[in-house]
């Protein structure tokens, strides 16, 4: 793209570029179909120009929920080579095709940011999708917490959007690879470079989990009692419980009470649920191994996420405060995906290290409304500076601000438009 266009046009374009009809594609080859939670920062994106185009995002992404209310991570919607696993390997039964898991549901929180921005045709639209919505909630408290205890497991890597982030590796490490997996045609490293992906032994055990789950025709309670993972990631839960608070708001406005008070209750169960996964030892929420107890040990870009959740007591706030400054006091740009003081960190594998535009959108929006404006501003301006330094990429370094992984990507560009500009 041109060096003269601004890099608000180069935003626009990168939307309207990977607009497939009525849904985005993150980017081009790479990753060809729609995925959730892209969907919808695309959606926040879109709402800075084009309020039709961003609701019809959301429209389209609840036109593949599933019967049970699930939203699928992904919709197939037309079969492309480009990417593996496609849907002869998810085995989903629905139309249109899709993956079998979920992802962050960070809809509800987009829906209520884009109608109290808007007018009254954002309502409208809002209010047409509430029941969708009600009913994904639902099923990520029943499904994903079938004991009622307050946190949400997720069943596979995928789930967490957070894929190889250290955090997985504990519940990785317990799944044996079924014999009869075969080689993996991955088309991933054909698109990006290798270096910057998941590696070979990780894939194995995604297809594992994959395998599993339509064996049992991705049945979630037996997944969630027997499956082959089952682990806490502080993003969706986050995600879910700033969800959850943005949906009592939204069933307060549409006047439905009933909806409003069931959201506060699971808020509240939320909130209690949340000490345990803290660590004393990180100074944060962690990853939790729902299968051995095992915490995690170190700070994440979800972690990071709790004061969006307003998530934990005013001593675990301001402790975990003093690492998010700590942490960006090591970063020429944050915020980091690993702690960048832990041997495991890698500064340009994926969820290993990297920085991301649409993590640091929602750690900065908690930031500022918990009274830490300068750190809020801060993670601002190093959003926008990655863009400015490399473009609309996947993903960045955090020590150098070196673009990674895929180009002219959705998420990046919806952020750039909606927050970081
Ligand atoms: C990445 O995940 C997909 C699998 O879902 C992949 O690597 O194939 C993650 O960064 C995820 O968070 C994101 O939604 C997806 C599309 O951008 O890519």
């Amino acid at each position: 793209m041109s060096m003269h266009t601004s890099l608000k046009q180069q935003a626009i374009d990168i939307l309207r570029m990977n607009d497939r009809g009525g849904y985005t594609v993150p980017t081009a080859r790479l990753y060809p179909y729609q995925w959730e939670w892209d969907s919808v920062f695309a959606a926040l994106g879109f709402a800075t120009f084009d309020r039709n185009r961003a609701w019809e995002e959301i429209e389209t992404l609840f036109s593949g929920q599933w019967e049970d209310g699930m939203v699928p991570h992904i919709i197939f919607h037309k079969t492309d080579p480009d990417y593996f696993p496609g849907p002869e390997m998810w085995k989903s039964n629905t139309v249109p095709p899709s993956s079998g898991h979920s992802q962050p549901p960070v809809a509800a929180s987009a829906m209520l940011t884009m109608m109290k921005t808007g007018g009254p045709e954002d309502r409208k639209r809002a209010e047409k999708l509430f029941e969708k919505l009600v009913a994904w909630h639902r099923w990520f408290h029943k499904y994903r917490d079938p004991d009622e205890t307050g946190v949400v497991g997720i069943i596979h890597p995928w789930e967490s959007g957070r894929d190889n982030c250290p955090d997985w590796d504990i519940g990785m490490e317990q799944i044996t690879v079924p014999d009869d997996l075969g080689d993996l045609p991955r088309r991933d490293i054909t698109h990006v470079d290798p270096s910057e992906r998941p590696t070979a032994e990780q894939y194995n055990r995604y297809l594992a989990i994959v395998k599993f789950g339509h064996e049992c025709k991705w049945d979630h309670l037996e997944i969630a009692r027997n499956g082959p993972f089952f682990m806490v990631d502080p993003c969706v839960q986050f995600a879910l419980m700033r969800g959850d608070r943005d949906l009592a708001e939204l069933a307060d406005e549409f006047g439905l009470p009933g909806i409003r008070d069931e959201a506060e209750s699971w808020l509240k169960r939320a909130k209690e649920g949340c000490g345990s996964f803290w660590s004393e030892d990180v100074g944060g929420f962690v990853a939790k191994d729902l299968r051995s107890g095992t915490l995690s040990t170190a700070f994440t870009n979800a972690s990071a996420m709790a004061l969006y959740a307003d998530a934990g007591d005013a001593a675990q706030q301001a402790r975990l405060v003093r690492e998010v400054t700590a942490i960006l006091d090591c970063c020429t740009y944050g915020f980091p995906s690993w702690d960048p003081r832990d041997s495991q960190f890698e500064s340009r594998r994926y969820w290993r290290g990297p920085i991301w535009s649409v993590v640091n959108y929602m750690i900065g929006t908690g930031l500022a409304e918990k009274g830490h404006g300068a750190l809020a501003e801060r993670l601002r301006g190093d959003t926008r500076r990655a863009v400015e330094t490399s473009g609309f990429y996947e993903y960045f370094d955090p020590l150098t601000g070196e673009g990674l992984g895929g180009k002219l990507f959705t998420w990046t560009a919806a952020i750039h438009l909606a927050w970081a500009m």
